[in-house]
């Protein structure tokens, strides 16, 4: 790994967010891949931290603040994940789901998206399913994106789609579907139209799903 990709790392690891915009800005201006930054340096490290987490060595204030550079960086990051604007293919809304307050996989979906010439309505964390709903009802979303970084609030998912069953708009929305412990035998479980492992995934499903 080069120099500046481990620097990215080791600083997202140690939650030192103020170098982490400028390493992220000198490897892209050193030519590395917005690809390899955002993959082999930062999401990287928050997998690590979560290893960390897991074993006892990081408590929630190091996720935090390990986040937090993150976040850092992806600010940087995001001008060269989200390219010229194109007209929208269609208007996507995104959020994690009730009782989750993870956000860096779900924003990183939406930029993606954005990229690919899709219209985000970014709805946030702790997002109930009326306001799910009120996304295809109001603004008329024609895809919305669920995002659930828990095993506790992945059954939130089910009750989203259930309210947009209730609310009589499940046929004129596509559901898709994804975080870490979500899977695809989940997603056709709880009747999404898709899931997606990552966020590159994620524009092929929504692409695939708007037809
Ligand atoms: Co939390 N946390 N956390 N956390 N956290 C996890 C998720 C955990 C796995 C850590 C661990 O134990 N190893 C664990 C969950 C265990 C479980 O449920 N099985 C956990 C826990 C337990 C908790 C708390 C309960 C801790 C506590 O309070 N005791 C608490 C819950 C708070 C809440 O939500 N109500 C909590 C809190 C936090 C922080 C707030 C401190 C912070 C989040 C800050 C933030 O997001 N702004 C945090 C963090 C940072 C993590 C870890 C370390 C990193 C998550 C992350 O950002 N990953 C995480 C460990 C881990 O994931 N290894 C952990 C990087 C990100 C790019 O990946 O989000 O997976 P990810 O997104 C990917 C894919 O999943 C996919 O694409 C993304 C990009 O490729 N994807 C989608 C995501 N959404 C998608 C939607 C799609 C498609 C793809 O739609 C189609």
């Amino acid at each position: 790994m080069e120099a500046v990709l481990q620097t990215i790392y080791d600083n997202i690891l140690n939650g030192q967010a103020k170098p982490v915009g400028s390493n992220v800005q000198q490897a892209l201006d050193g030519g590395v891949a917005p690809e390899r930054v955002l993959n082999e340096a930062m999401v990287a490290a928050m997998a690590e931290v979560g290893r960390l987490f897991e074993e006892g060595e990081y408590y929630v204030p190091e996720m935090l603040i390990a986040a937090r550079a993150m976040q850092s960086g992806l600010a940087v990051l995001k001008p060269r994940l989200v390219q010229a604007n194109f007209k929208p293919i269609a208007k996507v809304a995104a959020g994690t789901v009730k009782g989750d307050l993870h956000d860096i996989g779900k924003n990183l979906v939406c930029m993606m998206l954005e990229g690919a010439s899709f219209e985000i309505i970014d709805l946030g964390t702790d997002v109930s399913p009326d306001k799910f709903v009120a996304a295809v009802k109001e603004q008329g979303a024609d895809v919305i994106c669920l995002s659930a970084l828990l095993t506790t609030t992945m059954p939130n998912m089910r009750v989203t789609v259930e309210a947009l069953k209730a609310a009589g708009v499940r046929d004129q929305v596509k559901v898709m579907v994804g975080g870490a412990p979500v899977t695809e035998g989940y997603a056709r479980e709880i009747g999404a139209d898709g899931y997606a492992s990552d966020a590159s995934k994620a524009v092929a499903l929504a692409r695939a799903l708007v037809g």
